[in-house]
């Protein structure tokens, strides 16, 4: 469903096998060799946890080593990820051409625990404005999609469940969003999460080393 201009929702397009290896590969990244973390944003820890692949993203800046962290260089991006970004974008899109060009080289992946909230923000760290793809798995929440504006209205709440998929591109690419709420034991079963959320998101940085 296509929410937006580029804005285009998969709902359930994650079997629960593949959710539950992905929540797997998750707690993987989350234990090393960078531990996932609470960034600080302007003196405050974020209520969401954050750990990457490829790129290392602290507010405002990426890095290939965790100076904020633990200095250690983060993993490389798995080539299957690659693979999976462009199938999702091709889905998306219908334009095998688009989903061949597009080169994620960095996720973030966010925990959320059932207190997490993430404000309406814009994802500017990146010089490339290729398309964001977003994976759910756990925990529903109720995310905010808004306008290029500003935080404000006109927003639309939407429900992300576990398996949903999203790629903002196009103008949703710098539309401010946010994560309202997430929706206590509403996980699925077999989904390999028991309680809270992950989200990872692939990006193209647009840098080179
Ligand atoms: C999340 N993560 O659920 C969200 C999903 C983040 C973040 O916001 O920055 O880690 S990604 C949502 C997103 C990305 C890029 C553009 C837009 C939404 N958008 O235009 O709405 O943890
Ligand atoms: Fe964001």
């Amino acid at each position: 469903e296509e929410i937006a201009p580029g804005a285009v929702w998969l709902p359930g397009w994650l079997t629960i096998p593949q959710q539950a290896w992905l929540a797997r590969q998750c707690a993987q990244w989350a234990a090393g060799p960078v531990p996932i973390r609470s960034a600080t944003v302007r003196g405050h820890p974020m209520s969401v946890k954050t750990v990457c692949v490829g790129w290392h993203w602290r507010p405002y800046a990426y890095s290939r080593d965790a100076v904020d962290v633990n200095g250690q260089r983060v993993v490389e991006f798995p080539k299957w990820m690659v693979r999976l970004g462009r199938r999702i974008v091709a889905d998306a899109t219908g334009d095998e051409d688009r989903a061949l060009a597009y080169t994620p080289d960095t996720a973030l992946i966010n925990f959320y625990d059932v207190q997490a909230r993430m404000g309406m923000h814009q994802d500017k760290d990146e010089k490339s404005l290729a398309p964001v793809v977003s994976l759910s798995i756990g925990d529903t929440c109720t995310f905010r999609f808004g306008n290029t504006e500003n935080r404000n209205r006109p927003y639309r709440d939407i429900a992300l469940a576990s398996g949903d998929v999203f790629v903002f591109g196009g103008p949703s690419r710098l539309a401010f969003h946010g994560v309202q709420k997430i929706h206590a034991e509403s996980a699925p079963d077999g989904c390999g999460v028991e309680h809270g959320r992950w989200n990872i998101t692939m990006r193209e940085t647009g840098f080179a080393d």
